[in-house]
């Protein structure tokens, strides 16, 4: 009885866990965007001023739940030297966020680089990636096929994992929904995936 009741009460209220990291350039948006998903998806969370976020040194952990699935995110900091820490992370991590600045022409060269150096990654094999183009509030920005364009020779290494870029507004949340959702429905399927290949011993 008591492993029935137990079964019923994990099925009815335990959560599947994920984690997701928020990587990007500094100055992307990554925390902005934490900030406005964490607003967004937990009922009682009192955002903070989206204007008083300063540059991450380290990491920002959020939590989200959307149906049975909770969402962990790390957000780490995106300066040059905190590069080298993001790769720590990746054997943890179900699903990855690439934040672009889409106002930065400038630095978008850098931007992929970053990106194909992490898509590199033999430990981020076949976990989905969602590439958010941040910033379309602004007027002048990039728009979607400018980045793809720009982003367009690392095609062969993105694969067939799955892979959206979404235009998005971490300021004014617009966006947020659609890519997080994108993301989640892409964790749970991937998780029950059969194991790849090589996994198998
Ligand atoms: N206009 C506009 N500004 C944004 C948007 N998202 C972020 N910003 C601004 O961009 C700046 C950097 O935002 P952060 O969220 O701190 O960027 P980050 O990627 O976390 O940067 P690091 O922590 O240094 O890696 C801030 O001044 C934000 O207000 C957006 O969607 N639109
Ligand atoms: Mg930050």
């Amino acid at each position: 009885m008591y492993t029935l009741l137990s079964g019923l009460y994990k099925y009815m209220f335990q959560k599947d866990e994920y984690c997701v990291l928020i990587l990007g350039l500094d100055n992307a948006g990554k925390t902005t965007f934490l900030e406005q998903t964490k607003t967004k998806f937990n009922k009682n969370y009192k955002g903070m001023n989206l204007s008083k976020i300063t540059t991450t040194v380290g990491l920002n952990i959020g939590t989200i739940d959307v149906g049975k699935a909770r969402l962990m995110f790390w957000d780490l900091g995106g300066q040059e030297e905190l590069q080298s820490l993001w790769d720590k992370y990746y054997a943890e991590s179900h699903g990855v966020i690439y934040v672009i600045d889409s106002t930065d022409e400038e630095r978008l060269t850098e931007s992929k680089d970053a990106f194909e150096k992490m898509i590199s990654s033999e430990a981020l094999e076949g976990v989905p990636l969602l590439v958010l183009a941040n910033k379309q509030d602004v007027e002048s920005c990039l728009s979607v096929p400018d980045i793809k364009t720009a982003f367009s020779d690392c095609a062969p290494k993105i694969g067939k994992r799955d892979c959206l870029v979404q235009p998005c507004s971490a300021l004014s949340g617009e966006g947020v929904n659609e890519g997080i959702e994108w993301m989640v429905k892409c964790v749970i399927r991937n998780i029950h995936r059969p194991p790849r290949q090589k996994d198998i011993t």
